[in-house]
């Protein structure tokens, strides 16, 4: 399998995408376009109709857009638990995910994911300050409902923390208020290994996104 990704700095779909796969165990090749360059548009054009990325490919099969590319690899590895194994959970799980998958445009523009961004408040409008509210709801009720039964979303790691992680960030890079259960779960996705992996390689990039750069 292959997957494209954008900088690992900026690209907050990638690392969803990037998450799921790797959290499947299977070996995988990637690829990186940089992101707002000739570059990216060329070699883009001919991978996804879409013109954007995560794109997996997995031989003959071509699956772009986040929400189908997780779909896709918990129908390929149905052991890897991307899912919740409890039906009302993974109806949960999936529930937010698409929530967020067409929504908080808010939270994404202002709060662009940078990785490496010195910690430091950014100035909120009203409707980012409303979507800031329905994810630390989202988080902690999915935190009371998980109980013990592990530190993430729905207990172990799920798709659902792959798409709450760049979030994550942006909750510490843009140093947006938090209660105590939603530190702890985001103390949590920042020590995942998986996470860590990811942010080391970013740490090495060096090309800027300029609108990614609030
Ligand atoms: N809905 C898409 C969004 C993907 C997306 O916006 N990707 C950004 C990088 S994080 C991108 O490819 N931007 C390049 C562009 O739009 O030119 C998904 O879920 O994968």
């Amino acid at each position: 399998m292959k997957l494209i990704v954008g900088n690992k700095n900026y690209s907050s779909w990638s690392l969803r995408a990037w998450l799921a796969l790797a959290l499947t165990g299977t070996s995988f090749e990637e690829e990186l376009l940089p992101l707002d360059t000739p570059e990216f548009y060329d070699r883009i054009e001919g991978l996804s109709p879409a013109g954007r990325v995560p794109v997996l490919i997995d031989g003959d099969v071509t699956v772009w857009d986040t929400l189908s590319i997780i779909e896709y690899l918990a129908e390929r590895f149905p052991d890897a638990g991307l899912w919740p194994a409890a039906p009302h959970a993974r109806a949960h799980a999936r529930s937010i995910c698409a929530e967020f998958h067409s929504g908080f445009p808010a939270l994404r523009g202002h709060f662009p994911m940078n990785l490496r961004r010195t910690p430091a408040p950014h100035p909120q409008d009203p409707e980012a300050g409303r979507d800031i509210a329905r994810i630390r709801e989202i988080w902690t009720t999915c935190r009371s409902k998980a109980g013990d039964s592990g530190p993430f979303l729905f207990g172990a790691f799920s798709a659902a923390d792959c798409f709450f992680a760049p979030v994550v960030t942006r909750f510490l890079t843009y140093t947006l208020e938090m209660g105590e259960t939603e530190r702890a779960y985001a103390e949590a996705v920042m020590a995942h290994p998986l996470m860590q992996a990811w942010c080391a390689e970013a740490a090495k990039e060096t090309a800027i996104v300029d609108a990614d750069e609030v």
